[in-house]
């Protein structure tokens, strides 16, 4: 049977900062499952950054979105049809979805939630894809060894908590660049970071860097760009390596910032910069899915989310990540037994 269900569109595309005129919450009509198809009732939608490269007119890794589309995300959702034979009524699955009450997922590329290694939300963080960024980001493009300093921006949200935590078991000296005390104080006191920098309480990046590792940095994980990254160029050791993972400082950008950058700083240290696709490692998915499953069930690796309730805020829960309103990974409660 279709079922009827809110849905968000796309209104309007943003210049500059998005705002809620971007977005139109209206009924809509979900057809049944076909063949190989599932129908969810959503419990959770994921909101992400890269959904901003989304909202621009132009191809980049991910599909820009029409105006008129109803807007897609990773969700988790409890099974209501099932038309593949692998899934039944009842079922909890993550995958690709509508920003909406009720989703049609493609059977063949939904992963199974399991509520018993952690709570659903979790597998659209640090068991979802900002987990596989930071496992892949940090461990193949970062590369580091043990008794190196590891610099992380963006270290309090989904991909930079996990990115921290991960090199603090490689045995790296781990500083963090997160906004707020808050976050800071999450960072060393729960993460195990061993120093982090609320940048909005500094004027001087580099000063407080160089308290912070005073050795230098040997890997920089970049999830920002900005300011924060020109302070990290100036203190890069030899042989650095840079692992650009996001740029969130410059997604409302219109034109790329010019003037004086960085890059001479590379020169002395040979420091190699290298962008990178979390979809670039998607044969070794179920490799990172298994570790990082691994690490949260024995507690070796904390994750938190961020979660707004209700499909409605789900702008609102977008538009936060730029101004840093999450702690962990942001998510929207569309429905479930708390909701
Ligand atoms: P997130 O870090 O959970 O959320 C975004 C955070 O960015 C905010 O909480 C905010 O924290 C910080 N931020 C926002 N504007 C900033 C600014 N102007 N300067 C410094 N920090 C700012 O998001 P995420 O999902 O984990 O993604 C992190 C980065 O990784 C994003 O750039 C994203 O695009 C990228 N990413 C890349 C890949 C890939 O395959 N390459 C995959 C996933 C994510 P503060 O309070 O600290 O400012
Ligand atoms: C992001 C999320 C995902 C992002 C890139 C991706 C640069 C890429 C995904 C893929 O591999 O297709 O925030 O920002």
């Amino acid at each position: 049977m279709a079922a009827t269900s809110r849905a968000w569109y796309f209104a309007a595309r943003p210049e500059g900062e998005p705002d809620l005129d971007c977005f139109d919450l209206r009924d809509h009509e979900v057809p049944d499952p076909d063949p190989g198809q599932l129908l969810v009732e959503v419990r959770y939608l994921s909101v992400d950054p890269y959904m901003r490269g989304r909202m621009r007119d132009s191809e980049s890794y991910a599909e820009p979105w029409e105006v008129g589309d109803v807007l897609q995300g990773i969700v988790v959702g409890e099974v209501v049809e099932s038309e593949h034979d692998r899934f039944e009524t009842g079922d909890l699955v993550t995958g690709e979805g509508a920003w909406a009450e009720h989703s049609l997922l493609d059977a063949h590329e939904v992963a199974p939630v399991d509520p018993r290694v952690a709570d659903p939300p979790a597998y659209l963080g640090a068991l979802g894809m900002p987990g596989r960024t930071a496992y892949f980001g940090l461990l193949e493009v970062g590369d580091p060894k043990p008794g190196d300093t590891v610099v992380v921006s963006g270290a309090a949200g989904a991909v930079g908590s996990v990115v921290g935590q991960i090199a603090t078991l490689n045995g790296c000296h781990v500083v963090g660049f997160a906004g707020s005390d808050e976050k800071t104080d999450w960072l060393t006191e729960d993460l195990g970071f061993d120093a982090a920098i609320n940048y909005e309480a500094t004027d001087d990046y580099r000063a407080a860097l160089e308290d912070a590792a005073p050795d230098g940095v040997d890997v920089y994980f970049d999830n920002v760009g900005g300011p924060i990254t020109d302070a990290v160029f100036t203190k890069l050791n030899l042989d650095a390596s840079v692992a650009v993972c996001g740029q969130i400082a410059h997604y409302n950008d219109e034109e790329v910032p010019m003037g004086p950058r960085k890059l001479p700083m590379l020169i002395a240290p040979r420091a190699s910069v290298e962008g990178f696709l979390v979809g670039d490692f998607s044969g070794r998915f179920r490799e990172a899915s298994e570790q990082l499953a691994e690490w949260v069930a024995s507690g070796q690796i904390e994750h938190r989310e961020t979660v707004v309730e209700g499909l409605d805020r789900a702008p609102e829960a977008f538009l936060g990540l730029f101004a840093g309103e999450n702690i962990g990974k942001q998510v929207v409660q569309v429905s479930g037994p708390d909701a």
